[in-house]
């Protein structure tokens, strides 16, 4: 795809200024889209809400939905001397997570889904979905919210309406995508935009689904008000439908964050990075170089935390991304000014904290709390379930007052690291890309593949400790395919093929990296100190695609001498480092049997390069 305009066929509908509730003999006053307006009273016979409100996505309608939802119990005002335009909002306690083993592609033939995703006949979906809609609005309002994913005239930017019964998912999409008339603008008299239906329903986990049709762009969830399950552009469009049309149309959809690296003599070099999800996507897009490499006027800038799409520039036959977010959905506990203060500036202001721990001040306004966030514990406060907490009561039974994925959303306009070209339709040319994993054991801290097809390898058979993101045991091994395990909207044998198609558009490709920043020694300890030094790993990633840094053959990869990182300043030595990279052959050879499962469940599926590249591995060996 090249970089053209967007296309000209569209005409532009009239701006609507227009927000609030209208009836239903409004709408076709105010949705000039013939095929979105067919589509939304459809969903309103189904749905069968008591009110309409229609979004324009100003702050004015922001503000005024904060305090409708101070009014109806949706929202907390918080201090806001302290937390200007911030707000609290506590979710059911059954509804905390993205849950995996509910969330179904629904197609004619479970072959187009493959081994990884759930399936569901697209069919018996439909009619199961249909049941569960049918006048579950009934006393509720039908928001109408249309949005923009991807910077406004982006060739990639694809539009999504969401008619939801949430006035939190409302809010939240205002700030996490580019919500509001501009979507109409850029749909113009098209059809080609993402049906996503949403009700909360009851919140009963026995009837929530979070269900994709990809062949007719649509997206149905029901029965959860989580972010990662409700907020519909995001990882439903943005990554399960969005994959499935980027191979369709020749680019991806990938869960990468996107930063800039800004040398001191002004060369800029972007980079994308998958990790799996709560494995520091956002703490890494955030970095701030440490002392040496701040005086010497490195800067890191972010574009996006957790999504990038990318295509071949057909000119410069490069690999060009944006973030088709806008805002960021981060995991609270743990950030701190230490850890990321750049995420704590992003949430300062016009911030929603979700299942946080919630502190009464002396004035009788609230405060919000989190395990790991600076200063002092306070001496009580109310538990992201709504129960008393103090530090006692942690000590007795190890209650959190924090959930450990409770999360803020903030715009990414907060970040006072923003990348110039955040909003840029033309996206930024990629250098690198990081694939990293969180792995306690036998996995080195930094190494590179040999080229890009090793690198779809090393992506392909990324593997980490399970965490809070999602519902489920924590801290297992999984193999989590280039961090899109739960993301990828097709069959991974087809995604795997589109991955290396991809490298023929392509005159100069990206560089691939493995990382990992959790390695720990035989007390448990983390061997590398991560966040803000992790600057040095980026330094030689960065110096490696500029030709400038030097690496030895390792049967794994290119590896750095222990003298080709700087540790100058570290309280980490020259051994300790060797240590952290270090693989001996019988870790590798439990790092191959570890994929065995991987293979083995997608035996028969499996592009022969995947397998090639496993013997080429065990003959290195
Ligand atoms: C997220 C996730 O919320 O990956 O970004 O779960
Ligand atoms: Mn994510």
């Amino acid at each position: 795809m090249s970089m053209a305009a967007p296309a000209e066929k569209k005409t532009m509908t009239a701006t609507n200024t227009f927000s609030g509730y209208i009836t239903r003999n409004d709408l076709a006053g105010h949705c000039k889209n013939p095929h979105a307006l067919a589509w939304i009273e459809k969903c309103i016979d189904l749905c069968k809400p008591d009110k309409l409100f229609w979004c324009n996505g100003s702050a004015a309608e922001r503000q005024s939905l904060f305090e409708q939802g101070c009014k109806d119990g949706t929202f907390i005002k918080l201090n806001q001397q302290k937390l200007p335009g911030c707000y609290f909002h506590r979710s059911n306690s059954n509804d905390v997570a993205r849950t995996e083993h509910l969330t179904f592609i629904c197609t004619p033939s479970d072959d187009l889904v493959g081994p990884t995703n759930n399936w569901m006949s697209d069919k018996e979906a439909y009619a199961r979905l249909r049941g569960l809609y049918d006048g579950c609005m009934k006393g509720r309002t039908m928001f109408i919210v249309p949005f923009v994913m991807g910077p406004i005239g982006s060739p990639l930017a694809k539009v999504g309406i969401e008619l939801t019964d949430s006035l939190y998912v409302t809010v939240s999409m205002s700030i996490m995508t580019r919500m509001g008339d501009v979507a109409w603008k850029q749909l113009g008299d098209d059809d080609e935009f993402t049906r996503c239906l949403h009700s909360v329903g009851d919140v009963n986990p026995d009837r929530r689904y979070i269900c994709h049709f990809p062949l007719d762009n649509t997206i149905w969830s029901f029965g959860s008000g989580y972010g990662g399950n409700a907020l519909l552009g995001k990882k439903c469009l943005a990554l399960r439908i969005a994959s499935y049309l980027g191979r369709q149309q020749g680019w991806m959809a990938e869960h990468m964050l996107l930063l800039c690296a800004t040398s001191p003599k002004g060369q800029k070099t972007y980079v994308a990075a998958a990790f799996p999800s709560a494995c520091g996507k956002t703490n890494f897009a955030m970095l701030i170089p440490p002392g040496k490499y701040a005086d010497q006027g490195w800067k890191i800038t972010t574009l996006g935390d957790d999504i990038a799409w990318m295509w071949v520039d057909k000119e410069s036959g490069r690999l060009r991304a944006i973030n088709p977010e806008a805002g960021y959905f981060g995991v609270v506990p743990g950030t701190n000014y230490t850890s990321n203060p750049n995420a704590m500036e992003s949430m300062k202001k016009d911030t929603i904290y979700t299942n946080v721990g919630l502190v009464t001040l002396p004035d009788g306004t609230y405060d919000v709390w989190w395990e790991g966030k600076d200063g002092e514990v306070p001496q009580r406060c109310t538990d992201w379930q709504g129960r008393e907490w103090t530090p006692q009561i942690a000590k007795e039974t190890g209650a959190k007052a924090a959930h450990p994925n409770s999360r803020f959303t903030a715009p990414m306009a907060n970040n006072p690291v923003l990348d110039e070209s955040a909003d840029d339709p033309a996206g930024v040319p990629v250098s690198a890309i990081i694939f990293g994993g969180r792995r306690s054991k036998g996995v080195p801290l930094i190494y590179q593949a040999f080229n890009w097809m090793h690198g779809v390898y090393l992506g392909f058979t990324l593997g980490s400790e399970t965490t809070a993101a999602a519902t489920g045991a924590v801290g297992v091994v999984r193999r989590d395919p280039m961090a899109m395990l739960p993301f990828i909207g097709y069959n991974i044998r087809d995604y795997l093929v589109h991955w290396s198609r991809m490298r023929k558009g392509m005159k100069d490709c990206p560089r691939i990296f493995h990382v990992n920043w959790f390695r720990k020694d035989e007390n448990g300890k983390f061997l590398w100190p991560g966040f803000g030094e992790n600057m040095r790993v980026l330094k030689w990633i960065i110096d490696r695609c500029h030709g400038g840094a030097y690496a030895v053959e390792t049967p794994i990869g290119w590896m750095p001498r222990p003298g080709d990182i700087d540790l100058e300043g570290l309280s980490v030595t020259r051994e300790q480092f060797e240590k952290m990279q270090a693989v001996t052959p019988e870790e590798m050879k439990a790092e191959i049997i570890g994929q065995e499962e991987l293979f083995l469940k997608l035996a028969g599926d499996l592009p022969k390069e995947m397998i090639f590249q496993r013997e080429l591995l065990i003959a290195r060996l």
